[in-house]
């Protein structure tokens, strides 16, 4: 019946504090209009807008979902594959509800998200999933690879996009890409991987608490 239906979460993840939210997307608006000024981004802008010449405004560009969280597992309240064991793993309830640091190690744009990219500690990788790197097509890369916080997506475009962009670059720098080194950011080095994608790896990774726990909805 629909009460058993709703028994599980539409998504695990962790859940950033509210005060650090505002910390984390003013970071990120601070990366695009910093990008939007550079003139190697101007080379490329037509990752962007299909046309060279049109102008974009990279905070209007992309909208913000929601509340920023790193998802775990995507359950669709049970419908999603493997939902039902992860949520009756050992760790997943036992550490349900408790704080934790998350290290966002880098920031990344490509013309259909932003996102930050999170660096997941062995404690943590008890809580990710068996195979979500797997499931999106990456066979290869480490457990944990796909782990990263949506700051915003471009019109049409859903959540689910953010973290399949990041295994994207994370495939192309296994695969020996080491992409264009752009410049020595503020915060850290900004790498271009053509086809509109951006990576800015951070100085100083940003640590911020966050609480595991689930999503309804
Ligand atoms: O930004 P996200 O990680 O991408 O957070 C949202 C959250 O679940 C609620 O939609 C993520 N999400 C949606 N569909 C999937 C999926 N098929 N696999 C993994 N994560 C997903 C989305």
């Amino acid at each position: 019946g629909p009460l058993e239906e709703m028994s599980l979460p539409l998504f695990f993840g962790w859940f950033l504090l509210s005060s650090v939210q505002d910390k984390v997307r003013c970071t990120s608006m601070d990366f695009l209009k910093t990008l939007d000024t550079l003139e190697a981004f101007k080379k490329h802008l037509s990752d962007f807008t299909g046309k060279a010449e049109k102008e974009v405004d990279l905070e209007q560009y992309f909208q913000a979902k929601g509340t920023l969280h790193c998802t775990t597992k995507f359950c669709d309240y049970g419908k999603a594959p493997g939902a039902k064991p992860y949520a009756q793993n050992t760790a997943v309830k036992e550490l349900y509800g408790s704080a934790f640091e998350l290290s966002l190690s880098a920031l990344f744009v490509t013309p259909r998200t932003v996102g930050a990219r999170v660096s997941l500690t062995e404690e943590q990788l008890l809580l990710w999933p068996a195979d979500p790197e797997e499931e999106a097509g990456s066979t290869s890369l480490p457990r944990g690879s796909r782990a990263h916080i949506t700051l915003g997506c471009a019109e049409h475009v859903e959540p689910v996009q953010t973290g399949l962009d990041l295994l994207e670059i994370l495939t192309l720098q296994q695969e020996g890409q080491q992409g264009e080194p752009i410049e020595e950011m503020e915060l850290g080095s900004l790498t271009y991987y053509g086809e509109g994608r951006w990576l800015l790896t951070l100085r100083e990774p940003i640590c911020t608490p966050a609480c595991f726990s689930s999503f309804y909805g």
